[in-house]
């Protein structure tokens, strides 16, 4: 399908459009917006206009509808420009292109209107999403699922400077071990990054890298000009100039245009007969034309080598030359990936393109080709051709409630639990065992995942056996690879787990098929990939994460195991809710609800609140689930239907507090039996103690900060549960919260409703000892808070401390 004359015309001038059309929406977002705080909103001209023929090629020509994109975050402008042009995205929010609801300054699956397949912004990690976006599909596939939906390709493109994140090599490893096919990594190479010029010969580094990986590396250098030229006379002489021309220079000759050109290739090669000849045969113009003529932005040589790699499923990497703000006053200099034109600048491009004033937003202004041609090339592009490529997958059935350990006599783990959960759904052909896809970055045994996997193995697109197995070596687990396994097993890299997440949390969206992701990881290094965590909600993606063992309740596995601040991380991160059983029971009604919750799609942010907890639950999300390994006694207990509900509200009255409580102890986690026996101790001394279990200080303070909003803004009677809960209380009474983790979780409980609070936590880490050694030192111990509640409220003292200090 090599391309017409025609078509190559119309996708020239729509290339050149599209450059006009991103550096216009710039422009107009910083002059002519006006703007109230006078501020400027940077470039990404610059990086835009270096990728305008690749992103052509792309959406205009070589993309079906079953391809899906992450393009380089800073190349928004020229995304959006194409997406005008073939009718997804509207002149309204060009116009007010970084304003307010206006197309987004990195395209952005949730914010944008237009076909954003995956969002980018923080480098490096749309890139590897489509990795496992392919590993993904893959497993869609093998299951025979996604039928009606063809195989497609997932392609990035990928700034050179960006190709530093470590995350990306990260993710080619695992893509490696997987056999990664059906994946294009397209790398701009204009050898510029934000603040300078890159290193010379950083494309041999990148080719063995990926030839070691097992890719294939196609690399494109020279446009159709520059060959042509090396095969006039002289021409041989001319390539090994520019092969031999140092980034910095090129890129400064590139700025400084033809006459630069000229003078520099006159002293350095300009004696040597033909190839001076070459020289003067060319304009300045032409000369500036030639020597910008890089693979990365010759259409015809772009077409030819995607048409190529398009016939083969191998992992392909790109190298394509580019020029930095090509086509644009700015090219090439150094200081151009903020840079903006002048109005002045703007304007000769304006007359280079033939643009009339006030036209300049037109689709087709100033083409010399009529009007109805571009039309019917455009209406017959086939990334265009079945409408909305966002599909989407009916919900999976969960029951109205999950099998529950029984309390039984032996103490019991919320990691426990949870591996004994999964085990129980596992056992069942429904459909909610057949959807769950589980995965953990070398921690599948040790997170408890073993018994799932046993019975459900492990995928790979090719089975194996598992050799102990079969060699009749005794072991607890069973290691199978086959197409029906439903766990992925990841190395160590916790990045690709939380990439992975994401890539399984959108197969709904990507691939019309339903997945219920669950991976599993140490709670401390939540931090290893919370960038990663971050990303994966940004996009939507919905999983739950699992982590465990957390806190310093995991005492002897190691002081630098241990984890303080992810709790706050589990409140803070947006789309995210986040819970901390204490027992098995609470973590089972917590697996059914977030087996719901990550399937809701209420309406992306416009579903109201619930008029109970203020929470948006329709909109649904991702859930975190902090666990511990710490066994301890179960309540023997009905689970009404009541308690259920409290308990994904956030909290409930494991002791309610009396009319003249004077404490109340509120606890969240494995430090529960340490409450339990501090509210015990205290009675003599203490009046109508209470005890509020708090199962999700993520939930509970949402709902209290939307409720405060909702009331400010005049809704008088709008009250959270925990608000509700807490005025049970006694506004004399002091409160003392306890957590395995940073005080602040909790501390903000007693501005709830007034009360003095004492919070009691972890605020260093790294002693290694017995749960018992850990809570003592860190006075989380049931002295801990008999101290803290003797402090906090007159009367005499607590004579039972004496006892347990
Ligand atoms: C994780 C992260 N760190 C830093 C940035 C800020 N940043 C945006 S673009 C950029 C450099 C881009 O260079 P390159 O990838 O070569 O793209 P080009 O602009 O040359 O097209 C940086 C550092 C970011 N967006 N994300
Ligand atoms: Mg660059």
């Amino acid at each position: 399908m090599s391309v017409s004359a025609g078509d190559l015309a119309i996708l020239t001038a729509l290339e050149q459009k599209a450059l006009w059309l991103s550096s216009w929406m710039i422009h107009n977002a910083n002059h002519l917006r006006p703007s109230e705080d006078g501020l400027k909103v940077g470039g990404h001209q610059a990086s835009s206009a270096s990728l305008a023929a690749i992103m052509t090629a792309l959406y205009l020509r070589v993309l079906r509808p079953q391809d899906r994109v992450a393009v380089k975050p800073h190349a928004s402008p020229i995304f959006h420009a194409l997406q005008y042009l073939l009718g997804k995205q509207s002149l309204e929010k060009i116009e007010n292109f970084r304003g307010f609801k206006g197309a987004q300054s990195y395209p952005s699956r949730t914010k944008d209107a237009d076909d954003v397949d995956f969002s980018t912004g923080s480098v490096g990690l749309g890139i590897a999403q489509t990795l496992f976006s392919s590993l993904v599909q893959d497993y869609v596939k093998a299951k025979g699922w996604a039928k009606e939906w063809p195989e497609g390709r997932m392609i990035a493109l990928c700034g050179d400077a960006e190709m530093d994140e470590g995350n990306i090599f990260e993710a080619l490893l695992e893509g490696w071990k997987h056999g990664v096919r059906n994946c294009w990594w397209i790398i701009d190479y204009n050898r510029q990054s934000l603040d300078a010029v890159i290193r010379e010969g950083l494309w041999e580094r990148f080719e063995t890298i990926f030839r070691n990986f097992g890719w294939d590396v196609v690399i494109l250098k020279y446009g159709s000009l520059m060959e042509a030229a090396f095969r006039e006379p002289g021409g041989e002489k001319l390539r090994d100039w520019i092969d031999n021309c140092p980034n910095q220079l090129y890129s400064a000759l590139t700025y400084q245009g033809g006459a630069a050109w000229r003078k520099r290739l006159n002293d350095e090669i300009g004696d040597q007969g033909p190839v001076s000849k070459l020289i003067e045969r060319r304009s300045d113009a032409e000369l500036q034309a030639l020597m910008t003529n890089l693979g990365g932005h010759d259409l015809p040589g772009l077409l030819k080598a995607f048409e190529e790699a398009a016939k083969y499923d191998c992992p392909t990497c790109f190298i394509a030359y580019t020029i930095k703000g090509r086509g644009l006053p700015l090219a090439g200099h150094k200081d151009n990936h903020a840079g903006l034109l002048t109005p002045a600048q703007i304007d000769s491009v304006r007359q280079a393109m033939n643009i009339r004033p006030g036209h300049e937003w037109d689709r087709f202004e100033g083409l010399d080709i009529p009007k109805k041609e571009i039309e019917a090339f455009l209406a017959k592009v086939p990334f265009v051709a079945k409408g909305a490529r966002r599909l989407s997958a009916p919900r999976v059935e969960v029951p109205a409630t999950l099998p529950t350990p029984s309390p039984g006599a032996k103490p019991l783990s919320t990691q426990m639990a949870f591996g004994q959960i999964l085990n129980e759904i596992a056992r069942d052909e429904s459909d909610l065992a057949s959807r769950i896809v589980t995965t953990s970055p070398d921690v599948t045994v040790s997170t408890n995942l073993g018994p799932f996997i046993n019975r459900r193995g492990l995928f790979a697109r090719a089975s194996m056996a598992d050799t102990f197995k079969s060699e009749r070596v005794p072991s607890t687990y069973s290691w199978e690879f086959s197409p029906k396994g439903q766990h992925w097993e990841l190395g160590i890299a916790e990045s690709n787990l939380f990439i992975m997440l994401s890539a399984l949390g959108l197969s709904h969206s990507i691939f019309g098929e339903r997945l219920l992701p669950i991976g599993t990881v140490y709670d401390p290094f939540i931090y290893r990939g919370a960038d990663q965590l971050n990303y994966a909600c940004y996009q939507d993606a919905r999983f739950i994460l699992v982590a465990t063992p957390s806190g310093v309740s995991l005492a002897p596995e190691g002081g630098a195991h241990q984890s303080i601040g992810t709790p706050l991380v589990g409140m803070a991160q947006d789309g995210l809710a986040a819970f901390e059983p204490a027992f098995a029971d609470e973590l089972s009604v917590m697996m059914r609800f977030a087996f719901d919750y990550i399937q809701r799609d209420g309406g992306a942010g416009g579903a109201e609140p619930n008029e109970k907890t203020w929470l948006r639950d329709e909109t649904g999300g991702s859930i975190y689930l902090r666990l511990s390994t710490r066994a301890i006694e179960q309540p023997t207990r009905e689970m009404t239907r009541e308690l259920a509900e409290d308990v994904i509200d956030g909290a409930y009255w494991l002791r309610k507090p009396g009319p003249n409580a004077q404490i109340i102890v509120a606890y969240q986690g494995a430090v529960a039996p340490e409450a339990i026996a501090a509210i015990g101790l205290m009675g003599e001394d203490r009046r109508d103690v209470g005890l509020l279990a708090i199962t999700s200080a993520d939930r509970l303070n949402a709902g209290w900060t939307a409720a405060q909003r909702a009331r400010e803004r005049g809704l008088v009677h709008a009250t959270s549960h925990i608000e509700r809960l807490l005025a049970a209380a006694p506004s004399h009474c002091g409160l003392v919260t306890v957590i395995d983790g940073h005080p602040a979780t909790l501390a903000w409980l007693g501005s709830v409703q007034g009360h003095r609070v004492r919070a009691l936590g972890v605020e260093h880490f790294g002693q290694t000892g017995t749960v018992a050694d850990l809570y003592r030192h860190h006075g989380i111990d049931a002295a801990g808070i008999l101290k803290a509640a003797e402090t906090l409220t007159p009367g005499r003292p607590i004579r039972a401390l004496t006892r347990v200090a």
